[in-house]
């Protein structure tokens, strides 16, 4: 059988924060596969945890000791049962025993080997030869939060979304557009900017959050007139990060100002209208579903995303379910483990009409696995960042699967 476990390597390497990461490659008797894991700076706390403890040396003896021995000679393609065996070698909730990002690391890189063995795309690999819908990327255009330093903006991450192009290639284009034209609008109105950016490429000025939402609006306007594609504005404000537990108040430094729940839940509203958002994640930090589902209530017409929120775990998604807490959902595999974890989270959306949001993190390689998944799994959007190279990648990534579909290729369709 080609696709049989020979060999299994991991190793350490850079991730684009210049942290140390870890690497996985898979051998099968016809392929190769290899995947690594990337990191988050405004981590949920229900995530499970990345690394076992003592970091990734540790994670590498986990797979030299425990892992391989137990994987080689297993077939690559059963994908659940090998997520199902790292659960069983980890033997606890939140892979505290080998590491989230091992586990990650492991089933992809078993996926990756597997789809080369049958010489197959890894999305082909995972969804079959019918797949054929493309997501529409969420580029991040500008920011502030954990993601960057100095006088930011207190939101995390200002982001565009085409809603409405006939290619993939040119919902992409757009992406960067507005990303070059934001960058030109920074510039003419402060001329000691110096073009600085965060984890993710995204413009990283000193600036108010109200002005950068002008600027991106204006921006997402200009865009949209100039091309064929509709592009709208939206938001990751990470609101974890500005919430004080003790003080029961989102604290916004750079605004000055100290909003309570029910005065949070009146700004986002506000916001939305103002500025005609399509889309704002986290916007109540992590324990408030009632706050996500008091504002998916009152708001029409707008994605209300739950990352620190659901962590793509389905018992999470499930509770946010029940009370309609938000319409969408981001699906960062290595918040759960393993790409059976992330799947089923995944249908449990689809089933419950939230729409999922394949995503990078703010640490990332330049590994482009994501573009596979987001399309595997029938995510409508992308979010994976404009520039540079570690997310420029993943699209790129969609480019060429774009093409390899040809005339098959359909663009997803975004249900608000
Ligand atoms: C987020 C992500 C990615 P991090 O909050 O959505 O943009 O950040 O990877 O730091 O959790
Ligand atoms: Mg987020």
């Amino acid at each position: 059988m080609s696709t049989v476990i020979e060999d299994i390597v991991a190793r350490k390497i850079f991730n684009s924060r210049g942290e140390e990461t870890l690497e996985v490659d898979v051998v099968t008797t016809a392929g190769f596969g290899r995947a690594s894991a990337p990191s988050g700076a405004s981590r949920g706390k229900a995530e499970v945890l990345p690394y076992p403890k003592g970091g990734v040396n540790q994670a590498i003896t986990k797979v030299e000791e425990l892992i391989a021995p137990e994987l080689i000679g297993m077939n690559a393609e059963e994908q659940e049962q090998i997520d199902f065996l790292l659960h069983k070698i980890d033997g606890t909730k939140d892979f505290r025993n080998i590491g989230g990002n091992t586990a990650y690391a492991i089933s992809l890189a078993t996926a990756d080997a597997a789809s080369s063995s049958y010489g197959i795309p890894l999305f082909q690999q995972l969804a079959g030869y019918l797949t054929s819908e493309l997501p529409y990327p969420l580029g991040n255009v500008l920011g502030g939060g954990k993601h960057a330093r100095g006088k930011t903006p207190d939101i995390q991450e200002f982001l565009v979304l085409p809603v409405k192009a006939d290619s993939f290639s040119e919902a992409a284009k757009a992406n960067v557009l507005v990303h070059q034209k934001v960058g030109v609008f920074l510039k003419k109105s402060d001329v000691t900017f110096t073009g600085g950016k965060g984890d993710e490429g995204a413009w990283a000025p000193r600036i108010k959050n109200e002005d950068a939402l002008e600027i991106m609006m204006k921006a997402c306007e200009e865009v949209s007139e100039e091309t064929e594609v509709e592009c709208r504005a939206g938001l990751d404000m990470a609101a974890s990060t500005l919430w004080r537990p003790r003080e029961k108040r989102y604290v916004y430094v750079r605004d000055g100002v100290k909003r309570n729940s029910g005065e949070q839940v009146d700004f986002v509203s506000q916001v939305i209208k103002d500025y005609n958002l399509i889309y704002v994640e986290d916007p109540f930090h992590e324990e408030d579903f009632e706050s996500f589902a008091e504002l998916t209530k009152k708001i029409k017409k707008c994605l209300i995303c739950g990352d620190d929120l659901f962590v793509t775990n389905k018992e999470r998604l499930t509770r946010g379910i029940e009370v309609d807490a938000g319409n969408a959902i981001i699906i960062k595999t290595n918040q759960v483990g393993t790409l059976t974890d992330a799947w089923e989270t995944t249908k449990i959306a689809r089933k419950a009409r939230y729409v999922s949001v394949m995503s990078h993190r703010s640490g990332e390689t330049p590994n482009a696995h994501i573009a596979h998944l987001a399309v595997a799994f029938h995510c409508p959007i992308i979010k994976t960042g404009i520039i540079p190279g570690e997310r420029i990648a993943k699209i790129n990534e969609l480019i060429r699967i774009e093409e390899t579909l040809g005339e098959r290729t359909k663009m997803s369709t975004i249900t608000l």
